[in-house]
Order: C-alpha cells, then sequence, then structure tokens
C-alpha cells in the first residue's frame, strides 16, 4: 500500500507513538477549502494532496512534518472541518475525539491550533458559522491563547467589488463580533493575516511555538472531557452541540412528515392519485433523514475506549480493501500482459506463414517461367514462330505477375510489422508502467513473475523477442524491487 493511502488510512495515529517530548504538535482547522492543506505544503516535507475531496472511506486526518531551525520536528495535523458533504458531523467529531484523545494519551501534547479563514468569504456563511462553533466547543476557553485565528486569500481581493478594503472591513467585523472572534481575542487568540508565502506561514507557527514555551502545552476540552472526565462523546461540549443539532432536525423533520401526511390525505379524499405519490416519495425521503439523524445520534453514545476499539477495526478493513485492490490491479495487469504474448505469438505465427506462402508462390512463378522459356526455346530452334512468341508472352505474363505478387506480399508484410510494432508498444508501456508501481510493495513480485512468464512463454514457442522482453521485466523488476 502507498505510503501516502497508509498515512490516510491510520489517519497519522501510528505516528504519534514515534513523537518524542521535543516535538511540536500543531492542528490546523477550518472548513473543506479554507486552505489548510495549502499551508501545510508551504512547510512540510512530504506531499500534501492540495484541493481534493477524500473519498468517504479514508480517514483524514493527516499528519505532515519539517524541521524547525534544525532543533526539533514540527507536526502540522491536518483536519476535516464540519461541512463534510460525504460524512456527517458525528462521524467528523469521532474522527477528531479519537485523534485529539490518541495525542492527548502520548508524551507530546499540542502546541498550538491554527484556524483558517477565507477573507474572501461574503461574511460567514452557515457553514464556517457552524465550524467555528464546533472548534469552540472542541477547543475551550482555555486553549484560546494558544489560537493563531489565520485570514487568508487577501491577494484574491482585487475585484471593483471585492477590495483590499473590504477585506479590512471584514476582519474588523470578525473581532468586532464576540460570538465570531471577538470573545476568542479576549480570551487571548491572536489574529493574523496570512500573505500565502511560507515566510508567513512559518512566522505563525513560530509565534504558536513561542506560546508554547511561555505557557506550557494546551489541552483542549474534548481531551480533558474523553479522557481524564471519562465522558461519553454525546456528553462533551462538543458533541452536545451536534445532538442539539440532530435534535432540531429531527424534530423539523418530524414537522414535515406531519405535515406531509395531512396533505397526503386530502390528496387521496379528492381522489388525486398522482399528487399522492409525489407526496409519498417526498414522505419516504423525509423519513430516511429522519432515520439517519437517530442514527447519527446514537453513534454519539460512545466512550473513548469504544471509540478506539472502532476505529482499529475500521483501520483494519480499510487496509484489506486498499491491499484486496492492489492485488486486483496486478491481477489485471499480468492478465494483459499474458494476452499481450499471445497476441504477439500469434503475429510471429502469421508472419512465418506470409513467409512461406510467399516462398511457395515464387517458386511456382520461377518453375513455370522456366517452363515457359524451355519452349519459346524449342519453338525457336524449330522455326516455330508464332508459338515462340506466344510463349515469349506466357514467361513475360508470369513475371508480371510474380512482380504484382511481390508487391501485395511487400504491402501484408508491412502491415503486420506495424502491428507487431503496436503489441511490442503496448507491452513496452506495460512495463514501464505497472499499476500502483509505487504503491504495492508486493509489485516487484509480480513483475518477476510476469517476466519469468513472458521468457517462458518465448522458450516454449521458440520466440526470442518474448524471451527477451520477459528477461528484461524480470531484471526492471529485480532492480526496481531493490530500490523501494
Ligand atoms: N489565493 C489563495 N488561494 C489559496 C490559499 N490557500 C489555499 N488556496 C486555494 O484554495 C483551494 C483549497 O485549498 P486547500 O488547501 O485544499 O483547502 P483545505 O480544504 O482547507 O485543505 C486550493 O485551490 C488552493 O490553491 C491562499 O492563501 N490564497
Ligand atoms: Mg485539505
Amino acid at each position: 500500500m502507498a505510503v501516502e493511502e497508509e498515512k490516510r488510512v491510520d489517519g497519522g495515529v501510528k505516528k504519534l507513538s514515534q513523537f518524542s517530548k521535543n516535538d511540536v504538535l500543531i492542528a490546523l482547522m477550518g472548513i473543506t477549502g479554507s486552505g489548510k492543506s495549502t499551508f501545510i505544503s508551504l512547510l512540510s516535507e512530504d506531499f500534501v494532496q492540495i484541493g481534493h475531496e477524500l473519498s468517504s472511506c479514508t480517514a483524514d486526518v493527516e499528519v505532515h512534518s519539517f524541521i524547525y531551525k534544525n532543533t526539533r520536528r514540527v507536526y502540522l495535523i491536518d483536519t476535516p472541518g464540519f461541512d463534510d458533504t460525504h460524512r456527517t458531523d458525528t462521524d467528523v467529531l469521532k474522527q477528531l475525539a479519537f485523534w485529539l484523545g490518541e495525542a492527548y494519551k502520548t508524551t507530546v501534547q499540542l502546541s498550538g491550533i491554527i484556524y483558517l479563514h477565507r477573507i474572501t468569504d461574503d461574511r460567514m456563511s452557515g457553514s464556517s458559522l457552524r465550524n467555528l462553533m464546533m472548534f469552540k466547543k472542541l477547543c475551550g476557553e482555555d486553549a484560546m491563547k494558544h489560537v493563531s485565528l489565520v485570514t487568508n486569500f487577501w491577494s484574491n481581493l482585487n475585484t471593483p467589488t471585492l477590495t483590499y478594503d473590504t477585506g479590512v472591513a471584514r476582519e474588523t467585523e470578525l473581532t468586532t463580533r464576540r460570538d465570531w472572534w471577538g470573545l476568542m481575542q479576549e480570551r487571548g487568540s491572536t489574529v493574523v493575516r496570512h500573505d500565502g508565502t511560507k515566510e508567513c506561514a512559518l512566522a505563525i507557527v513560530e509565534r504558536l511555538i513561542e506560546r508554547r514555551a511561555q505557557e506550557g502545552p494546551v489541552t483542549l476540552d474534548i481531551q480533558k472531557e474523553m479522557i481524564d472526565d471519562k465522558k461519553s462523546l454525546e456528553d462533551t461540549a462538543a458533541g452536545q452541540e451536534v445532538e442539539k443539532e440532530l435534535s432540531l432536525a429531527k424534530k423539523k423533520f418530524e414537522e414535515q412528515i406531519s405535515d406531509l401526511q395531512s396533505s397526503y390525505d386530502e390528496a387521496l379524499k379528492e381522489r388525486d392519485l398522482q399528487l399522492a405519490e409525489v407526496l409519498q416519495q417526498q414522505r419516504d425521503d423525509l423519513e430516511k433523514k429522519l432515520q439517519r439523524a437517530g442514527e447519527a445520534q446514537e453513534n454519539l453514545k460512545i466512550t473513548f475506549e469504544k471509540l478506539c476499539e472502532e476505529k482499529t477495526a475500521e483501520y483494519a478493513k480499510m487496509v484489506q480493501a486498499l491491499e484486496e485492490g492492489d492485488r486486483q490491479r496486478m491481477a489485471e495487469h499480468l492478465a494483459r500482459q499474458v494476452e499481450l504474448n499471445r497476441q504477439q505469438e500469434e503475429q510471429e505465427k502469421k508472419e512465418q506463414q506470409l513467409e512461406e506462402q510467399l516462398q511457395k508462390e515464387r517458386e511456382m512463378f520461377k518453375r513455370q517461367g522456366q517452363e515457359a522459356e524451355e519452349r519459346m526455346q524449342e519453338f525457336l530452334k524449330e522455326q516455330k514462330t508464332t508459338e515462340a512468341e506466344r510463349a515469349k508472352q506466357d514467361k513475360e505474363k508470369l513475371d508480371r505477375m510474380q512482380q504484382q505478387m511481390e508487391e501485395r506480399f511487400a504491402f501484408e508484410r508491412q502491415q503486420q510489422q506495424q502491428h507487431a510494432q503496436a503489441i511490442q508498444a503496448q507491452m513496452m508501456q506495460l512495463h514501464q508502467t505497472p499499476p500502483g508501481k509505487k504503491e504495492s510493495s508486493l509489485m516487484p513480485l509480480i513483475s518477476l513473475f510476469a517476466g519469468v512468464a513472458t521468457s517462458g512463454i518465448g522458450l516454449l514457442t521458440l520466440n526470442p523477442t518474448a524471451v527477451l522482453s520477459g528477461i528484461g521485466t524480470a531484471l526492471d523488476s529485480l532492480s526496481g524491487g531493490g530500490g523501494q
């Protein structure tokens, strides 16, 4: 499995055991698209995927790191926002609670949090506000002095309706409204502008490191609640916020279902079956939503211990699925290689048959030509000029036919060669780009097997090209495997 995939499926938790006390851990939060991954990519030594939507099967707490001033390693934690289209808030909260809980149990603790907000966003959108609320509940007031509230996308304030002044006005509104950033700032959070450069990103991280040196590490409310107080997730402040939202949503769905029921009864009374069907469909959809909200509520009833068990089983399943995918891709690759070998063999057989046919026809024309020549000489000897002339014409006709045959065969041979080249090119491509070459630790083994199989077929069919190509693949796989 690829390193990147591995990092995603275990949510970076495995790495926690490798942390040392001197290391710095900084979490990045904010809605999807607020620039968390971009910020991390400015500093991180490893590859960071930007602007992508992770499939719902992957855990998206990701850990990236860099060495800070040659003294210590800084880990930047990329987290999911509470605005995920694939997952419920319950799932996102569980993911964060699990990761933060695991981090709390290690010797390294969080040094700070960076909360990103796009200054280009028109006021506070519903999802931004919701995400901010969840963020505050997760952190708690004591953690506020370790928070950097960062505005970014300043360079995008360059249209007649979206100017630098608009940005400044928005920034002021953010910090003056106590329910937005105002109270957090009062509690010690710093408000910073990020200009998108590496230097600026480093300065933001640096400030949090200095703050940690003065104040010690930060403990978030969710960590205290779940680990120290052994609360169930639904009883934590963040859990209660999600629970409140779910209860409200359920109530709304129930009211809508009840309204629809009345309209449905009315439609039946009026014998409007078409309308009744539409209303029934809408009711079914609402029932499903109601059920999902109920399930999300139930899923909040979980202790940290149970959460760990659940996540461990979930990750094991993901790893298995990814490995299964690897195996399937390799089997397809191998099947393609065997098929190309078969095509190549068939092609070579056709070329051989063509050559044999050409030889036979050439000999036949030669024989008939010689006979005509002999006839002509005989007739000339006997002074039978008319027959001699006819024999001469026969000979010329045979020569012409032979020439036409040679041209036709040359054309066919050319076509066969083009086809053979196409097969060769496909084989080369297949050798150069085996599926999941980087992803799979089993790939060299499969390549080796494919190479041996190719040369084996080559030997059996006395086909030197296949033997050489197979040996090439096997050698490639050995050198590639050794380098991984
Ligand atoms: N102009 C500008 N674009 C940014 C900035 N940060 C991120 N982006 C862009 O915003 C998009 C989403 O960024 P990403 O880092 O994936 O957001 P995430 O979902 O929070 O990880 C990408 O297309 C980035 O190139 C920034 O500071 N300025
Ligand atoms: Mg991201």
